[in-house]
């Protein structure tokens, strides 16, 4: 899969795509991640990218012209174009497994107070939240929406269950998990789990998992 990411901070994703899973990933070549830095697009000679909003209010809005020229330049058939901004659809597991579908995404990353409205329309394909709160820009929600996407390429994790097993994907909690020491502070590792008895422990799993979703996201429980 070939991923744009455009922001005007291409060097914020370095750490995050150069390390664990996603570095395996881009490695393995499942992914080909590019950085596109929109203030390449700039259409004067000073770089500018940013401007006051028409009809006042705080802070700077990105210009139409550089994100259009930016978006233009790596869009292609088989492109699919996801704006991050709080005003987008909530992600959720249904949304990461489609975009894990697509040849191309691109990521479209917002900075200041977002983008004008006319560079976006009907070169974005969806916009995505990644929840009820404002992040300082889109950069750190992109990287949000391709890690929980790409886990969905088979060969990204390995162990191709794991991604169906998780969390959310049945509407419940993950169980507790535990490794050795046997014993830590004082606390042993749940006996039913040292068994060896199979039945027995997806059973005590499924009901830890469900007490647990219960208590801390009921409303989860009433989607399921
Ligand atoms: Cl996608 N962008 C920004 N700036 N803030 C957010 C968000 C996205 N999703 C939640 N908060």
């Amino acid at each position: 899969m070939r991923i744009d990411l455009l922001s005007l901070f291409p060097e914020y994703f370095r750490g995050p795509l150069d390390e664990s899973m996603l570095r395996i990933a881009r490695e393995k070549g499942l992914i080909d991640v590019r950085f596109v830095d929109i203030r390449d697009f700039a259409e004067d000679k000073h770089r500018r990218v940013d401007d006051r909003p028409y009809g006042g209010g705080p802070g700077m809005v990105m210009m139409p012209g550089p994100v259009a020229k930016a978006l233009d330049a790596v869009r292609g058939e088989g492109s699919y174009v996801i704006h991050l901004t709080p005003q987008g659809e909530r992600l959720t597991p249904s949304l990461c497994k489609e975009f894990a579908l697509k040849e191309h995404l691109i990521f479209l990353c917002g900075h200041y107070e977002g983008i004008d409205e006319r560079a976006l329309g009907e070169r974005v394909d969806k916009e995505v939240s990644i929840g009820d709160y404002v992040l300082t820009n889109g950069c750190l929600a992109a990287l949000v929406v391709l890690d929980a996407s790409i886990r969905y390429l088979p060969g990204v994790l390995g162990h191709e269950e794991a991604a169906l097993q998780d969390s959310f994907e049945q509407g419940i909690f993950d169980y507790p998990q535990y490794t050795r020491p046997e014993v830590f502070e004082g606390k042993e590792v749940p006996l039913v789990l040292r068994s060896g008895n199979h039945a027995e422990i997806a059973q005590w799993r499924r009901q830890q998992a469900l007490k647990k979703t219960a208590l801390v996201r009921p409303d989860l429980k009433e989607r399921r």
